[in-house]
């Protein structure tokens, strides 16, 4: 990455898709230098082509796997201080009761959204404390405040989510680091595809008559987020489809 005069470095966790990589060509679009990571290395190789070509901004793609202490230590760990994390990448596998869910839904569930969120923003953490400065937001959800019967895992990972970024909150106060999640309800992405195993029906009927968030309206609430004042932090907001008031209350229109 050319180093810049003061440039502002976004590390955007889960940009192949969806939320994530709306919040990277949203940043990209405002001048921000990026690292975008996620699995699909040619996904990430495309958007950052298109990034440094629209917008002339530094894009580097990180491609490793957020269950990976190892893999997550390695591709970070010799960066240099992010400006700002979006931690987003998460996924939901599954919508089963407990006693029927697969050990290794569960599992992917747990390893991803709550130990790989816990690996990238510790090392975050570690980079920005000796700066004073940074800004650590996580993408949790709905579910991880209002849980609902058959996401029992992953309602559980997002409260998880809620409950870590209100204690890093406290841990980083003096530290002139900012703290936030975001709770998102319905957005249209490929979410529900992964959730149902690739089923794309089963997905596309999770947002039939919904009018769904769409992941760029996400993004702008995000980026609205990190350009607060210096003293003044959004710790925790709830982003809706004006057609959801809950995480299983959905008025559809047919
Ligand atoms: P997408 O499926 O479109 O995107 C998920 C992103 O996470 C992908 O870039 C994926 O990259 C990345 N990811 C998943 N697992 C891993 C992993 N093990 N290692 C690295 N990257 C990983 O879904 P969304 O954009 O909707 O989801 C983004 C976040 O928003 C998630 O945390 C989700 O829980 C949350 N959320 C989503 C809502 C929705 O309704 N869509 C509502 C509320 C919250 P790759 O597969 O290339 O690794
Ligand atoms: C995704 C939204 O309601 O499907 O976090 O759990 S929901």
């Amino acid at each position: 990455m050319e180093s810049k005069e003061n440039a502002s470095i976004a590390w955007i966790t889960g940009a192949t898709s969806g939320i994530g990589k709306a919040c990277a060509t949203k940043f990209a679009k405002a001048g921000w230098d990026l690292i975008i990571t996620g699995r699909r290395l040619e996904r990430l190789i495309d958007l950052q082509k298109e990034l440094q070509n629209n917008y002339s901004v530094n894009v580097i793609p990180l491609s490793f796997d957020v269950r990976n202490a190892n893999e997550v230590e390695t591709a970070l760990g010799n960066l240099p201080a992010p400006t700002i994390l979006i931690n987003n990448a998460g996924l939901s596998r599954g919508l089963d009761p407990l006693a029927q869910s697969l050990l290794s839904d569960m599992d992917e569930m747990i390893d991803t959204n709550l130990k790989g969120l816990a690996y990238v923003s510790r090392i975050a953490a570690q980079k920005m404390i000796p700066h004073k400065r940074g800004h650590i937001l996580h993408v949790g959800s709905i579910a991880g405040i209002d849980p609902y019967a058959n996401g029992t895992v992953y309602c559980a990972t997002k409260a998880g989510v809620d409950a870590l970024t209100q204690a890093l909150r406290m841990e980083l106060l003096d530290k002139g680091i900012k703290v936030s999640v975001i709770h998102p309800g319905m957005v249209e992405t490929e979410f529900s595809e992964v959730r149902f195993h690739g089923d794309t029906q089963r997905a596309a009927n999770v947002y039939q008559g919904v009018n769904p968030l769409t992941p760029e309206e996400v993004a702008d609430v995000i980026y609205y987020i990190i350009q607060q004042p210096a003293h003044v932090v959004l710790s925790e907001v709830v982003m809706l489809s004006a057609n959801q008031a809950g995480a299983r209350m959905i008025h559809r229109n047919h």
